[in-house]
């Protein structure tokens, strides 16, 4: 790794401020025989006449790089919800067939080590979005799909990244940040929205796909509302006459649950939350995969006619319940609706890499495949994931301790893979990486200034292969409860289990990547030096 990395590198400080190269360090680190070889290279280029100072400023990033190519590749994000790492064929998977996503694998780096920041929905894509911890929110939480928007318009943001950057920047599929100031009229405009936060142009579902309001949205509008009868949401109380899960049970004909979800009824599935209004516009949940993906592609197809390269975030759906395939998905796997759906996501994956193997951009094109939290199998809703699990023995999570909600590993430990096929080598890496730090490391790709005041690092080595070497610590969280990883030590801080006191866990992912053992009691001093540490970064 190039010196002047080393000697700012914000591992040494997770609260980011210092993420930003100084004029004096750049001064300083010019004695860097690398840097100096870089600039005298980027003099010769004769490109210097051409760029303004603050151009100048972030090419000192760019020119510490060796072999970066001059054109800025396009870049995909699919971004799968609740989708455990033993959940593909590349990590392990044999009873579940992820032939495209195994595609990324052989064409790319697949990261052993790879983490969403959080173990459920919304606080994982807050700092992917963000690149700050969501522990420093209040509101990144699993958020009601009409709960205000998250993040602030003046947050640094990975889609204005990209636009900055000079990209045509697209968003497709879950959203799950909230929209609007929370007091939607949903027949209106809703801003501030996707569009506030760099996105040129959006398609989404506002929350989660058992949540109200179920109707996509296009660029800041509900899709086909009937003027005359505006689509309500409420998540307090039901509107007159409007049948639920409760009341009316017998029109539950598609899906129970066990545990909540008795709101309003949508295709045959009761949600949480209440809706009233234009039902012509609620979404069908066996079209959503089709509706989604075809937006994509109309995406990628339009923005590679234009003259700007191009940024996709596509948030699938699958496999967050309600599991509700296709009809041509169903019974593909023997482990129910649940297995199905991810096969229907595989599909969706492999539709968009053929496109941009159509469209000749595959080597243009750097794409991330990763989930935004680890595996559930039973979610509430009564579709027969354990049991069937169990007996074809397919095991979501991998070798990993715990799955979606949780501290354990398995809660925020996610497939993670990287392709950018002609640049990026294919291999496998065990350096640590996380989506947190898309937005310090896209920032260095794309010649941008580091954005200040976040927790996002550059990892654009390890992400690129270049390096395995990754973060050296990474903060991590489940229900607002943090667990902290140091190289390859685990700590969770007062763990709660049953009636006994809270306790510390830690454990050596180096000889237990399992978390069999917790080894608290044989090094204390790990533990204390781990506490203080995880206090001096989020205090
Ligand atoms: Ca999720």
């Amino acid at each position: 790794m190039p010196a002047v990395w080393t000697s700012t590198s914000p591992n040494l400080s997770l609260h980011g401020t210092a993420n930003l190269l100084p004029w004096f360090s750049v001064l300083k680190l010019a004695q860097s025989p690398v840097l100096i070889r870089s600039m005298m290279s980027f003099f010769r280029s004769g490109l210097l006449s051409f760029l303004g100072v603050q151009t100048l400023f972030s090419a000192f990033a760019v020119a510490t790089d060796v072999d970066l190519p001059t054109t800025r590749p396009n870049v995909v994000i699919i971004l799968a919800d609740d989708l455990g790492i033993g959940d593909t064929g590349c990590y392990g998977a044999t009873v579940l067939k992820t032939p495209n996503i195994d595609s990324l694998a052989v064409n790319g780096i697949r990261f052993t080590q790879g983490y969403a920041a959080s173990a459920t929905c919304t606080p994982s894509r807050y700092a992917l979005m963000t690149g700050v911890y969501p522990i420093r929110h209040p509101q990144a939480s699993i958020l009601p799909g009409n709960a205000p928007l998250i993040i602030k318009p003046s947050q640094p943001t990975l889609p204005r990244l990209f636009k900055d950057a000079g990209y045509a920047t697209f968003a497709v599929g879950k959203w799950h940040l909230g929209l609007a100031d929370g007091n939607q009229d949903w027949n209106k405009e809703i801003r501030p929205g996707l569009v506030d936060l760099g996105f040129d142009h959006s398609f989404i579902m506002a929350a989660t796909n058992d949540r109200t309001p179920t109707v996509y949205i296009e660029d800041q509008r509900c899709v086909g509302l009937a003027p005359n009868d505006p689509l309500m949401v409420d998540y307090q109380k039901n509107f007159d006459d409007e049948p639920t899960g409760k009341s009316h049970p017998e029109l539950l004909t598609k899906m129970t649950a066990n545990v909540g979800h008795v709101d309003s009824i949508v295709n045959g599935i009761g949600r949480i939350g209440f809706q009233k209004g234009s039902k012509a516009a609620y979404w069908i949940d066996e079209d959503m995969a089709d509706t989604f993906n075809a937006k994509a592609l109309e995406y990628v197809r339009r923005a590679v006619k234009g003259d700007k390269p191009f940024f996709l975030y596509y948030g699938l759906h699958q496999p967050h319940c309600p599991r509700v395939p296709h009809p041509r998905f169903v019974d593909s796997t023997p482990l129910g609706p649940r297995g199905d759906v991810i096969v229907e996501a595989d599909w969706q994956v492999g539709e968009l890499l053929k496109l941009l193997h159509e469209l000749n951009v595959e080597e243009d094109t750097l794409i991330i495949f990763t989930s935004d939290n680890g595996m559930v199998l039973h979610d509430a809703y009564i579709d027969r994931a354990v049991e069937l699990n169990t007996k074809a023995g397919h095991t979501p999570s991998g070798i990993l301790r715990g799955g979606k909600y949780s501290r354990y590993d398995g809660g925020m430990h996610v497939p993670f893979i990287l392709q950018w096929k002609g640049t990026v080598k294919p291999g496998i890496s065990d350096a640590v990486v996380c989506q947190i730090d898309f937005l310090a490391s896209f920032a260095r790709l794309t010649g941008q200034l580091m954005p200040q005041n976040v927790d996002s690092i550059d990892t654009l080595d390890a992400f690129l292969g270049r390096s395995e070497r990754g973060r050296k610590e990474l903060v991590l969280e489940a229900g607002r409860q943090l667990s902290f990883r140091s190289e390859n030590w685990f700590l969770l801080p007062n763990m709660k289990q049953g009636n006994a006191e809270p306790r510390t866990e830690l454990f050596d992912l180096s000889v237990d990547p399992s978390q069999k053992e917790d080894v608290a009691a044989k090094h204390p001093e790990q533990v204390e030096q781990m506490l203080k540490r995880l206090d001096e970064i989020v205090r």
